[in-house]
């Protein structure tokens, strides 16, 4: 294995190790004892890439946008994005979860504010881009409403989904939360769907599921997401 592969592995391993904790018991409460422990490499191993408790939290920040795998491609961008919000719906649920994803968002919600401690504005304003991106290309494809802006709609969809997932995170340990987005963007597409779009849109409670078990296979593989075109329809 080439120097340089090591090392990103060695990387990740940290970082996934340090994740796990972060979920477990927040920023806090975490230690660097406990996610060397988890990770099984040795201290010198950890402190050549991070330096501290801050740098590991700031290291799981910033690849959280990027731990979402991409969901096979639609004709439809408007279901492109149901699918990544429904496919993150699952990867925050403790049986189907990703530990980069669950402790990078609680980093994110326990932090709160853009000021003190950790700055948990980077993978907010990459979630902002990453969807604005996606409803640009929508809107492109005249599947949105002429009226609607994009980058309104983009912090609106990533607020509605932080919140939904805070409420379900409380009431059901996040199990409805599959049922929570499809609600979310039932609701947000009503408005800003152009005629004829909404009723192509696969809502179906089957769906989440589906685009799951579909974007696991496509990642195992190592895929590219092209690759799955007309795999799922
Ligand atoms: O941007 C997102 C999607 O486009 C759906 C709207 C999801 C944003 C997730 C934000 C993250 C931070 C806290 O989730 C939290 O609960 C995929």
């Amino acid at each position: 294995m080439a120097l340089q592969e090591r090392a990103i592995r060695t990387r990740r391993a940290i970082l996934e190790a340090a994740a796990e904790v972060f979920d477990e018991v927040g920023y806090e409460a975490a230690t660097i004892a406990e996610i060397l422990k988890r990770s099984g490499l040795t201290r010198g191993a950890l402190y050549f890439h991070f330096g501290s408790k801050e740098e590991l939290a700031h290291g799981v920040l910033a690849v959280q946008v990027d731990a979402l795998p991409p969901v096979p491609k639609q004709e439809l961008k408007l279901q492109e994005s149901l699918d990544e919000a429904l496919l993150l719906a699952y990867l925050l649920r403790r049986e189907s979860g990703d530990p980069i994803v669950r402790g990078s968002v609680r980093l994110t919600i326990d932090q709160g504010a853009a000021q003190g401690g950790l700055d948990a504005r980077l993978p907010m304003q990459a979630w902002v881009e990453h969807t604005h991106a996606l409803l640009d290309e929508a809107k492109t494809n005249g599947e949105l409403l002429p009226h609607v802006d994009t980058l309104g709609l983009a912090k609106l969809a990533v607020g509605a989904f932080t919140g939904i997932q805070v409420l379900s995170n409380i009431m059901t340990d996040r199990q409805d939360m599959p049922e929570r987005v499809i609600d979310l963007y039932r609701n947000l597409m009503a408005a800003a769907a152009a005629p004829g779009v909404l009723s192509h849109l696969d809502f179906g409670s089957d769906r989440g599921p589906r685009v799951y078990q579909e974007a696991m296979k496509l990642r195992q593989a190592g895929a590219e997401p092209e690759v799955a075109q007309g795999a799922m329809r």
